[in-house]
């Protein structure tokens, strides 16, 4: 097994703390790598390595900072199967998804290396005449990315390529299920030319390297996905520094009595099992309606069973194992909670082999928007069958809940989907696919208790790591006093 050291300054170092964990192959158990338990001696020291790089590498003109981009791109393009087997092995999902992980990772990177010609300002007429108006874009200073292990190549990407891109310098914390996905997107970084400084690695605990990162003045802004306590206790204790939070979802599709049913099922297996249900955008509500309810269930449960669990990195596995101890039994939970509240268990609700984090997609029917299932997040491949009269009623229930960041409908009907457009309560809305497949160029992000209104991706992902300062130039070489001279 291979043991790493931090990443800091360039390479990795040899950390003060002695304490050490290991990722595990979800699939097996077996362990994968061992990395440090960073402590606040060594995350300070990692703040103050990226504090220093910042100087220098934001005054590397940007198009020149997307160069490194690009190149990282095409690193990654080129090890791409090596990385992907890699998420497999550390995280579990099947490698057709592992590949797609990678995937996003690269799209990301093209993206904001072209941004790097861009991150445009505007300019705006002033009231007064010889003065000139616009805006320019700043690099923040320090970054902290605090990223989960769903997505462990994607997530980073998602927010250090618009850090990097715009002139930031970062400490990342990459979740302790995944470090050794982290550790090669780090050196591939360095690979391309990032200069030594600007993206260091600190692994552990979350309960240890967090409250440094979120605490320390040196860092500028904090961008964290993950679970709703840890947001909620950054958000509690950031201070005014800008925070980007992404916090889940119990997103809904709705399948109307015009729609699709064959590509409505389609749409859930994949939205509910795909990535084992382990996606802030998986969904786990399907709201039915009663005219094809009773027909859907059934063409669910018998699609449902026939999903083959197994080792991501078969061929022949449909779904791979959920990410650790905790999360399986979590699963377990939320299934005796259901069915304690009266829902119908309908397929799985067990454990698959129990020499891997296996269970079972389970699908629940009969279930009440008020019943625990149907509120909470499980984070596993469970989903709640919910009947429903009309539109307004599905809409109604879809939301009923504290999140808000994907939503699907299934319809034919023009009328229904524009309502749903409307008046789900939802950062991103579907129409005839599942609620998951964002794509790097568009915002992503959730409303209500999903997150903090930051979005991610796209330009939104330069507006959440640049300063926006406004320039005022007056020629006219007098005094002129806005608001008050004609
Ligand atoms: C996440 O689950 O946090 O749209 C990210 C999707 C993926 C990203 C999911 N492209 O499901």
């Amino acid at each position: 097994m291979k043991k790493f050291g931090l990443f800091i300054g360039g390479k990795w170092v040899v950390p003060d703390s002695k304490a050490r964990f290991i990722s595990l192959n979800p699939a097996t158990k077996k362990p994968v790598a061992s990395f440090p338990s960073a402590n606040e001696k060594d995350v300070l020291y990692a703040i103050s390595i990226a504090k220093a790089a910042f100087p220098k590498w934001s005054a590397i003109p940007a198009p020149k900072r997307g160069e490194v981009l690009l190149r990282f791109a095409s690193l990654l393009r080129k090890n791409k199967e090596r990385l992907a087997r890699v998420v497999t092995q550390e995280m579990g999902k099947v490698l057709l998804e592992a590949r797609g992980d990678v995937q996003e990772a690269i799209d990301a990177a093209e993206y904001m290396a072209g941004e790097g010609r861009r991150l445009f300002g505007y300019t705006a007429p002033s009231e007064l005449p010889n003065k000139a108006a616009f805006t320019v874009r700043e690099p923040i200073g320090v970054c902290a990315l605090i990223t989960p292990w769903n997505f462990p190549v994607a997530i980073p990407a998602w927010k250090m390529m618009p850090a990097l891109v715009c002139g930031n310098t970062v400490v990342f914390k990459p979740s302790s299920d995944t470090p050794l996905c982290a550790a090669m997107f780090v050196e591939l970084l360095h690979e391309a030319g990032i200069p030594g400084g600007v993206v260091n690695m600190v692994t552990g605990s979350g309960g240890i390297v967090g409250p440094v990162l979120v605490q320390n003045p040196d860092v500028r802004t904090v961008s964290f996905t993950g679970n709703r306590e840890t947001g909620e206790w950054i958000a509690k204790n950031a201070g005014v520094k800008k925070i980007g939070l992404e916090l889940g979802g119990k997103n809904p599709i709705i399948i109307m009595d015009d729609a699709d049913l064959h590509l409505a099922l389609e749409g859930v297996l994949w939205g509910a099992f795909g990535t084992t249900g382990q996606r802030c955008t998986a969904a786990s509500r399907v709201i039915v309606h009663e005219k094809v309810f009773a027909e859907f269930e059934k063409m669910l449960v018998v699609a449902a069973k026939k999903l083959r669990l197994g080792s991501g990195a078969s061929s022949s596995a449909d779904v791979g194992p959920l990410i650790n101890q905790k999360a399986l039994e979590k699963s377990q939970y939320f299934v005796s909670v259901g069915i304690k509240e009266g829902a119908r268990l309908l397929c799985g609700g067990k454990r698959g082999p129990h020499s891997g984090f296996f269970f079972e997609p389970t699908v629940f029917s009969g279930v009440a928007q008020k019943m625990r299932v149907a509120r909470e997040e499980i984070f596993g491949p469970i989903v709640c069958l919910i009947k429903v009269k009309n539109l307004a009623e599905a809409i109604k229930t879809a939301n009923d809940v504290d999140y808000g960041l994907s939503a699907s409908i299934y319809t034919k009907g023009i009328s229904n989907a524009f309502k749903a457009i409307e008046q789900l309560e939802s950062g991103i809305v579907y129409v005839n696919a599942s609620t998951i497949g964002a794509e790097v160029h568009l915002p992503f992000g959730g409303v209500k208790g999903t997150g903090n209104g930051v979005r991610e991706a796209g330009i939104e992902g330069i507006n959440e790591f640049s300063e926006t300062k406004t320039v005022y130039i007056d020629y006219s070489g007098k005094l002129q006093r806005a608001q008050i001279d004609d």
